[in-house]
């Protein structure tokens, strides 16, 4: 018989769970950014399961596992130890809650506002105290290389749809003002409900991002699930070396729903962690988010309503993870 204790029951009480995985899906689309034919493949990619895998993507191996590596010293720190980071309001160290609506995984977390370093040395962040330098110069190295990468598949992107500039939408997230933010995620294993129950929790529960678009490199443990068009949950198989490309409600809308802004959910081990660092490209605050001009056909309507990524973020912020966010904004 399995005996839990009492603090075990009570952090499991909250929180969704749902079978373990099943086997991982074959079908996830793979761009080979050194390959010409790349960007018809990524707009393919984009308009069937707004999800890819990228390789040969530029950013060095050896910026994630120091990356990696900071991040799992800083999980491993004692409780105490980690809640004397900011709270998660919305950028510090959040462990269980996500976002200030209601919604819990699990899950333990660093968010970082990436477009402005400083903000980051701020002290009121306090990660590491003695000696943060290493910390945030494992996350610039890391962000600064990743962004050149997301910038060169937005540029692909732009190619690959035919429009012109290419920089149409890597302009918006090179922008000084451009609003990008990244996360460190850490999914613990849940051994003790895989035993009772045979059931795995939900370390992130499903949603769409916001943004642009987001790229996420995870270390070897599965669990990102991503919803395919008629509505089934498939696993993705991990691999440490390359980044997975969400697509965003935003590119859904400045490509007036030719692009599919992804459901995704991440499911927690049973016995490993997955850690996870996430960095999502969003335009400026002031930015009209509305289909791309130069995209549009003859007599085409939006199907969204007019809105800037500042109302969009502040609406986004109202709801629950799970919420059909862009609903909202969808012209009836
Ligand atoms: C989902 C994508 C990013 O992780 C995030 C999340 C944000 C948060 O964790 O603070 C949100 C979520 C995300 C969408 C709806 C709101 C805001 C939690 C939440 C309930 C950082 C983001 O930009 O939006």
């Amino acid at each position: 018989m399995v005996v839990l204790s009492q603090p075990v029951v009570d952090n499991f009480c909250l929180m969704k769970t749902c079978k373990p995985a099943s086997s991982f899906f074959p079908g996830i689309p793979v761009i080979d950014l050194s390959k010409p034919d790349a960007k018809t493949h990524i707009v393919e990619a984009c308009q069937e399961f707004g999800f890819f895998k990228v390789v040969n993507h530029g950013v060095p191996i050896e910026f994630m596992t120091r990356l990696e590596a900071e991040a799992v010293k800083f999980f491993n720190l004692p409780q105490a130890e980690k809640d004397k980071a900011r709270p998660p309001t919305p950028f510090g160290y959040g462990n269980k809650r996500i976002g200030p609506n209601g919604d819990v995984g699990w899950i333990e977390y660093l968010l970082i506002m990436s477009s402005n370093p400083e903000f980051n040395s701020q002290k009121s962040f306090s990660i590491f105290p003695e000696n943060q330098e290493i910390f945030w110069s494992a996350v610039n190295a890391y962000v600064g290389a990743v962004k050149i990468m997301v910038c060169e598949v937005l540029e692909l992107i732009a190619d690959g749809l035919m429009i012109e500039p290419r920089n149409v939408l890597s302009r918006l997230l090179r922008d000084e003002k451009s609003d990008c933010c990244f996360r460190l995620n850490h999914y613990p294993p849940c051994p003790e409900l895989q035993a009772l129950s045979g059931r795995n929790l939900i370390g992130f529960g499903e949603h769409t991002d916001p943004q642009i678009i987001s790229a996420v490199r995870s270390n070897n443990t599965s669990g990102l699930q991503i919803c395919l068009r008629d509505g089934t949950w498939v696993s993705v198989p991990p691999d440490q070396y390359s980044f997975f490309f969400n697509v965003g409600d935003s590119l859904q809308v400045m490509t007036n729903g030719r692009f599919r802004s992804v459901r995704h959910r991440v499911l927690a081990d049973s016995l490993k962690s997955r850690v996870s660092m996430i960095y999502f490209g969003g335009p400026p605050s002031g930015e009209m988010i509305a289909p791309l001009s130069s995209l549009m056909e003859e007599g085409e309507e939006s199907l969204y309503k007019e809105f800037t990524w500042c109302e969009y973020k502040m609406s986004a912020y109202k709801t629950r993870l799970g919420d059909n966010r862009l609903g909202l904004f969808e012209k009836t």
